[in-house]
Formats: C-alpha cells, sequence, structure tokens
C-alpha cells in the first residue's frame, strides 16, 4: 500500500484537525448505529494524537472499548472521474470505518496502515462523513497481547508490555484522489558492483491491462542518470553515490503509467537509497564495511499526544540523536510513523524495525504485569489464531518499509518466550515467512534474558543476536562489579555462535537530579557509571556490533503498577527532552572517533 502523494496525477487531503469524539466503555455505539448521522454527546478530539492523556481523569486514561471518532470533508470537485480512497496511517488496535453510514473497511493492527476506496460513496463537490470506531482492546489474540477482565468495578485491561496502551488514531488520515490505472505497490531492492549501483525495481499496476510503465530515476539534485521500460527491471548507475550511515543520500525513481496512446495515467515517485546489506560471520555489512550500532531503543511517547505522531518531537529528537553521536535506533516495540523512516531515510539513520509482538511471555510478565496465571504458548493463550495475527502483522510491516535504505534488519519479536519446544514451534514459520517476504534483509529476534545462551532454541533460526540485558539492574542491583562478570560470561557464550551481536536493550532507571557520591541506583552518577560497565563488557568482546540504550527518553507506563513510579525512568533524556548525564557520557564515547 503506497503512501499517499501530491503528483501531477495524484492528490491527498489531509483529515488533520478537530474531530468529534466519545468514549463507548459498553460498546453500544454499533448496535445504536452511532454511525449513521452526527455523532451525539460528542466532545472534540485532535488528529493525530492518542486520546488518553487529552481528556482529564481516568475516563480516557484507563478506557477499555471503543473510541468513537467523526468527521466531515469536502471530496474536491475536481476529483471527477479519480478512485477516492480514505486511508489511515494507523487505527490502535482495531478500526471499522463508516462513510456516510455504510461500513467501507476493518482493520485489525494497531501500528500499520489500511484504506479503503470510497468512489462509489462519493460525490466530488459535496460533502462526507467519515466515522470510525477504534477499539483498544488486546486479547491473546491479538499482537500485542493482553486480558480484558470483566469485574464488578467495570471491565480492565491486563496487558504484558512496559509502556502505556495509548490508544486512537495517533498518525494522519488521508483523503486521496488516485488515477484508475495506476501504481498499485512498488518494490526497490538495490545492490552495489564495483563503482556501480544497481537498482531493481518490480511495479504492480492496477486498471487497465492497456498500458506501458517506464522508471526514470534521478539523483538527488534531479539529474536523470538511467531509465527502465517495464513493470521490472534494473537500471544500473555507474559511479553511484551510495546511501550510507550518516549520508542519507537518496535517488528518486518517477514511476509513469502511460496509455498506449502515450498519455500519463500515473506517476509516483519512489525514493531509492543504493546500499546494501549483509551478515558475514560475525559482522554487520552496510556497503561492505562493517557497521557498529550506536544508539537507542525508542518509543513513540510525548507528553499530552501519547503516541501521537508530531513532526515538531521528530524533529527535536532527531536533532539529540544527532547530537549524541548515535546512528541508529530501533522502532522498539512496535512500527512507527512512516514519516519517521522517511525522515532516518534523509539522514542517513540505521533503523532496526520492530513488529508489535511484545509481551509473548507469561514468565518474564508472571513478577511484573501478573502474567503467572497463564501459560504463553496454549490453545487457551498464544495459539494459531495468535499466529496468524502475528504473521499478518509482520506481512504489513514489510509491505509498507520494505523500501526504506534506512531498514536494515527486521525484528519479529521482543523477548518472547524463547526456551521452550512449543516457542520454537511457534517462531520458525515466522522466520520463514519474512524471509520469504524480504530476502534481501536479515531477521532476528530480542532475546530476554531469561533464556540465555544454551537455553533459547530461537536464536538459531535469527541472522543476528539480539540481546536486552540488565546486569547491574535487575540483577547484580547496585554491585557493577559483580554485573561486569555476569555480563562478560553470558557475551563469551553468545559470541561462540559466531553471528553479530547487537546489545538492543541495556539500561537502569534514574531520577533526573538524584545525585550520589557513591554510585547509587536511580542516581545519575549510577546511570553514568553502569553504561561504562556495559561499554568495557563490549569493548571486550569483538562480535559485539552494536549497543542500543534502554531508552533514548523516559516514557509512560501502564497506570497501575508498584514497579514504576511516573513510568519508565530510563531514559538518556528525560520525557521532555532534557539530558541526564548519561547523555554527556554517550556523547563523549559516541564521538570518540569525531
Ligand atoms: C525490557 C523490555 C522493555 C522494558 C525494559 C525495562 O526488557 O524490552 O520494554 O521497558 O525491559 O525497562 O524493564
Amino acid at each position: 500500500m503506497l503512501r499517499p502523494q501530491d503528483t501531477p496525477t495524484r492528490e491527498r487531503r489531509s483529515l488533520a484537525g478537530l474531530w468529534s469524539f466519545r468514549l463507548d466503555p459498553a460498546l453500544v455505539g454499533a448496535d445504536e448505529q452511532w454511525f449513521g448521522g452526527p455523532l451525539e454527546h460528542a466532545r472534540e478530539m485532535p488528529v493525530p494524537a492518542s486520546y488518553n492523556d487529552i481528556l482529564v481523569g481516568t475516563e480516557g486514561r484507563d478506557h477499555v472499548g471503543d473510541a468513537w471518532y467523526q468527521t466531515t470533508t469536502r471530496v474536491p470537485r475536481g476529483w471527477a472521474g479519480q478512485r477516492v480512497v480514505l486511508r489511515f496511517d494507523s487505527a490502535t488496535h482495531a478500526a471499522t470505518v463508516w462513510v456516510d453510514g455504510t461500513e467501507v473497511v476493518r482493520h485489525v493492527g494497531g501500528y500499520t496502515p489500511f484504506e479503503a476506496d470510497i468512489t462509489e460513496l462519493v460525490t466530488p463537490g459535496d460533502e462526507v462523513r467519515v466515522t470510525v470506531a477504534v477499539n483498544n482492546e488486546l486479547t491473546f489474540q491479538t499482537i500485542p497481547p493482553g486480558v480484558v477482565h470483566e469485574t464488578p468495578n467495570g471491565r480492565r485491561q491486563q496487558y504484558f508490555h512496559d509502556f502505556f496502551n495509548y490508544a486512537g488514531l495517533a498518525r494522519s488520515v488521508w483523503l486521496c484522489a488516485i488515477p484508475q490505472t495506476r501504481v498499485e505497490d512498488i518494490t526497490v531492492t538495490t545492490d552495489v558492483r564495483g563503482n556501480d549501483g544497481v537498482v531493481a525495481y518490480a511495479v504492480e499496476i492496477a486498471g487497465d491491462d492497456e498500458h506501458t510503465v517506464e522508471v526514470v530515476l534521478h539523483d538527488a539534485d534531479g539529474v536523470e542518470v538511467g531509465r527502465s521500460q517495464g513493470a521490472a527491471g534494473e537500471i544500473v548507475v555507474p559511479d553511484a553515490h551510495l546511501w550510507a550511515p550518516g549520508d542519507g543520500y537518496l535517488h528518486v525513481a518517477q514511476v509513469e503509467v502511460r496509455s498506449t496512446a502515450g498519455e500519463l495515467l500515473d506517476q509516483y515517485a519512489q525514493t531509492v537509497g543504493i546500499r546494501t546489506v549483509e551478515v558475514r560471520g560475525t559482522e554487520f555489512l552496510i556497503n561492505g564495511a562493517p557497521f557498529h550500532f550506536t544508539g537507542f531503543g525508542r518509543h513513540e511517547d510525548t507528553p499530552v499526544r501519547g503516541k501521537g505522531h508530531d513532526d515538531a518531537f521528530l524533529v527535536h529528537d532527531m536533532e539529540l540523536m544527532r547530537w549524541i553521536g548515535a546512528n541508529s535506533f530501533r522502532t522498539s516495540h512496535y512500527p512507527y510513523a512512516e514519516e519517521v523512516y522517511d525522515y532516518a531515510d534523509r539522514l542517513g539513520l540505521v533503523v532496526i524495525d520492530e513488529v508489535a509482538a511484545v509481551g509473548q511471555n507469561m514468565g518474564l510478565a508472571g513478577g511484573i504485569f501478573g502474567g503467572q496465571n497463564y501459560t504463553t504458548f496454549s490453545p487457551e493463550t498464544i495459539n494459531d489464531v495468535s499466529r496468524e495475527a502475528h504473521a499478518q502483522a509482520i506481512r504489513e510491516l514489510v509491505a509498507r518499509d520494505k523500501n526504506h535504505p534506512s531498514v536494515v534488519l527486521w525484528s519479529i519479536a521482543n523477548e518472547p518466550e524463547s526456551d521452550t519446544d512449543a516457542a520454537r514451534a511457534y517462531f520458525e514459520p515466522l522466520f520463514t515467512l519474512t524471509r520469504e517476504l524480504d530476502p534481501s534483509r536479515p531477521v532476528g529476534f530480542v532475546n530476554v534474558m531469561l533464556a540465555p545462551h544454551g537455553a533459547c532454541k530461537v536464536s538459531e533460526l535469527g541472522d543476528v543476536v539480539m540481546l536486552n540485558r540488565y546486569y547491574g539492574w535487575y540483577v547484580n542491583t547496585g554491585d557493577l562489579e559483580a554485573a561486569e562478570t555476569a555480563w562478560r560470561a553470558e557475551l563469551e557464550q553468545w559470541a561462540t555462535d559466531g553471528k553479530p551481536i547487537i546489545i538492543t536493550e541495556y539500561g537502569a532507571d534514574t531520577i533526573a537530579g538524584v545525585h550520589s557520591l557513591t554510585p547509587q541506583p536511580w542516581s545519575e552518577e549510577y546511570q553514568v557509571a553502569y553504561l561504562e560497565m556495559n561499554h568495557r563488557v563490549f569493548d571486550s568482546v569483538p562480535a559485539v556490533v552494536g549497543e542500543q540504550v534502554w531508552n533514548f527518553a523516559d516514557f509512560a507506563t501502564a497506570s497501575a503498577s508498584v514497579f514504576r513510579v511516573d513510568g519508565n525512568k530510563k531514559g538518556v533524556f528525560t520525557r521532555d527532552r532534557r539530558p541526564k548525564a548519561a547523555a554527556h557520557a554517550l556523547r563523549r564515547r559516541w564521538n570518540r572517533d569525531a
């Protein structure tokens, strides 16, 4: 599903703004046909934004059920004869959409786009009413999983991951005009031969069969560097300027569809970063050169707007990344807004792209999230239906992000149970699927401390080893010497697998402003000492090719918890993006060679 664009043949209109809004905890809206007319008893709600923290009190924060959104917009007069498409960049976690009372699409999965062709329901020049019921319930059959409990005090949502279950329309909504005969999809893969860049493409066209396709490749200055006819082909760029970490050089492939008479039917501009990614032994190679990941696991999380995408935070956060010397991040623990990947492409930032499979681990969730009553993988809990939802989430992730040069690695789960045969049986087909969908990138999953080397039955399926470890925090708390010994011992075992190791999480909760002469947990000094200890360990194990601190910034977690105070404080920046002492320490380390 291509991202909306304005081109000579396409137009898009953002539906951002204030929509009518009404919570529906009793789930009566569909029966009462709230989609049938103007939403009654509504208040206003910004789109894009998560609704939870916009409202005051527990009503929005702890809501379980549907949230109804409605807006009216005018379909531009000039769109007659075009396909009119309504597109949601996301709806968390499931949505049903009506246009003037007619249901047009349903979608499950909170972090990927979906769209509906509404051409037959609208008249260019007229107003149209769009109504969406967004459901935030997580079950064992959703990605991520959760349980809704019916209690004497109402319905309560339990979940097994460590970030707040923000919901709503957190990303853009678009009304688009797209030609009848159109570019439906583009897949670009790139290679480097000697000094030449090779751009292989496959274009899918929908509509009239009588057409021709041409792809014209331009460099960043707009100079044509090659062209090719046909729906699939290859363009060789002599002496190509490659996309590389720190150098977000982008070519643009103009895909043009013409009638046999030569009339332009559709045009779509696909950015292309020419680069290669390869895992060789314990090295992670980008353009043949060993790459060492520095940076963070992040969250889409800001005050008030929750997971609502915001360009100001996007640019500011990436400025902070640049300041600190980070060259990469992981989209922990779900696919982020597409604006983030576009920007990473342009900045030359490297992305580990993660599907929203987090919390599939009742052993881990037991102590923290009350998952002790459940078996992770079983017919009653995470089962074949869940795996199909997981597979679908992977399909939608790869379909959406496959053309981003910044994305170098797929992460198909964060910290699932991985030391059982059931886990192995669950994950094996998902690795196969991901490789079928995209043979051009390595695939991995993030291993949890409960499944150390030797016990983990899933790691051998991955091209890389990704480890989240908290020596000196959750274990050996406060004893960095013992932590260093234990951590090095474990890491040396992983190194015997002969794969690159990326430390995808290491971190210590730190309250900004708490200081201590001896490094005490929760103090800024401890966070610095903790990171330095980790770095000594990483630097002594050559197979370690990456260090991503948990987390870029403090973030919101579930409201009811005795082990989080006002959220997770492992941020190197506070939630409002002020640096802790650790930020300066990381900046020194990551700019050593500068
Ligand atoms: C983890 C999880 C992450 C948590 C973090 C923590 O292992 O992957 O989602 O926030 O630990 O701080 O406990």
